[in-house]
């Protein structure tokens, strides 16, 4: 077991770590930038270690910063919660040749997942259901038209260093091809470095729908369902659900397992989200994160797991705990993302909290790491707070999420909390028909003064 792990993140995402490590008996060691030096997650870890100035770059994105800190402390795992560092395969490698643990899953499957055309290729070799399009990567507007000759308009091309929205553009004909094709390639080439894109056939009306799977990296695996993470303003998710309100028993059961053989199939390791678009009763792979989400607190709900102790056990060559038949879905969860922004903008706003109170009661799970008297620094994510709400029903947990939303005080600074109570308000979101289009379009309409 583990003596000691370090957190190399902050926030809500540092403290659920902690509290993770803590019920299993592991000391835990915070690290942070200067203009963290006050942040919960510092108070909250048993030690601490200063690693830079505020530029993430140059702090919680420092490799030899983070690898510094565990030799000083003694830690012997780096969890690196979600963003930063988390799918980074080089970071992974190091801390492998530093004789630490990653906990996570390995440097091979971040990098496979990482570039989006080898991530579907291998998905579709092990039987993952994918997008209509290229056999890997278009080279040429000659191939590109030339394949949407045959799959018809309108389509999507990708940079294959892309991914979670970056480097996409949608082309309606064969007129806009050239554009979209040229336009993706030189954005991609100067993002990423890479130029290489791939062609999709354009899904006009989908939702997302994620696959929530867990490996032991030994050939056991295991899915916990979906969410639905239909909700999103510019490829930032807004609120998640699960189970997704559209999808059966027997699809679940049948999308769910091809995830988790998939994941057995290649000895993943950890926690992984496989995400697909689903529309007219059909899944289509796009990417697989091969990280612990913002979102999966809503499968810790309906599930009764702790994803972040499985992650420790498996990093530490612990088979998990449960099997696929332990897996039953209890109720219906939904988060909500409370950002420290302005509507109708959603522009940044730092600053100091004056007062804060966080809901409670049955039900009702709070993740944040604010406090009375914080500073938002100006640095980093605007995500100040999840508020995840369980219910016997998803009518019970809406219902649940309006009482809770009532409860909360942040005061200080803007925040998304009048989004949400808005949203409530609205009978495509109580009947849960909504796609990914909807939310922006509701934003168009209503927050538009
Ligand atoms: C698509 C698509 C339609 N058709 N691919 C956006 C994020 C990235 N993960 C994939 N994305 C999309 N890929 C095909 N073939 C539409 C989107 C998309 C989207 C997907 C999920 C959630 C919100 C979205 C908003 C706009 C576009």
């Amino acid at each position: 077991m583990f003596e000691k792990i370090l957190i190399a993140n902050r926030g809500e995402i540092a403290l659920r770590v902690i509290r993770a490590a803590r019920e299993m008996g592991i000391k835990t060691v915070a690290v942070h930038s200067t203009a963290d030096a006050d942040a919960m997650h510092v108070r909250m870890a048993d030690e601490s270690v200063c690693i830079g100035p505020p530029s993430s770059s140059e702090s919680y994105l420092s490799i030899p910063s983070i690898i510094a800190a565990c030799e000083v402390t003694g830690a012997q795992a780096i969890h690196p919660g979600y963003g930063f560092l988390s799918e980074n395969a080089n970071f992974v490698q190091i801390v492998e040749d530093h004789g630490l643990t990653f906990i996570g899953p390995s440097a091979e499957h971040i990098r496979i997942m990482g570039d989006k055309i080898t991530a579907k290729d291998t998905m579709k070799a092990l039987g993952v259901p994918c997008v209509p399009g290229s056999e890997g990567g278009v080279a040429t507007l000659k191939q590109a038209q030339a394949l949407c000759a045959e799959i018809g308009f309108p389509v999507i091309v990708k940079a294959t260093a892309g991914g979670g929205g970056r480097g996409m553009k949608v082309a309606q004909s064969a007129t806009e091809l050239e554009k979209a094709f040229l336009t993706a390639r030189s954005e991609a080439k100067a993002a990423f470095g890479n130029d290489e894109v791939y062609i999709e056939k354009y899904l006009t009306t989908p939702r997302h729908i994620e696959i929530q799977v867990f490996g032991d990296g030994k050939g056991r695996a295991v899915h916990l369902g979906e969410r639905d993470c239909s909700l999103q303003r510019r490829h930032q998710k807004v609120l998640e659900e699960a189970p997704g309100p559209c999808i059966t028993a027997e699809e679940r059961a049948r999308i769910g397992k091809i995830c988790a053989d998939a994941c057995a199939n290649i000895q993943y390791r950890g926690a992984g989200t496989i995400e697909f678009l689903y529309e007219k009763g059909e899944f289509f792979f796009i990417e697989m994160n091969t990280r612990l989400q913002v979102e999966h607190p809503v499968t810790e709900a309906i599930f009764g797991v702790d994803l972040v102790q499985e992650q420790i056990r498996v990093a530490e060559g612990l088979p998990m705990s449960f099997t696929q038949d332990d897996l039953i879905i209890n109720g219906h969860a939904i988060e909500v993302r409370i950002n420290a922004e302005k509507l109708p903008d959603f522009a940044p706003r730092p600053g100091r909290i004056t007062q804060f109170h966080a809901p409670g009661g049955l039900g009702v799970r709070m993740d944040s790491a604010l406090y009375d008297g914080y500073k938002i620094p100006p640095y980093y994510d605007s995500l100040i707070a999840k508020l995840i709400v369980h219910g016997k029903d998803r009518h019970s947990a809406l219902r649940r999420l309006a009482r809770a939303l009532g409860e909360l005080i942040v005061d200080g600074v803007d925040t998304t909390v009048p989004l949400f109570h808005a949203l409530l308000q609205e009978d495509d979101i109580q009947s849960g028909n909504y796609n990914i289009h909807w939310l922006e379009h509701w934003l168009e309409t209503n927050l538009r003064d």
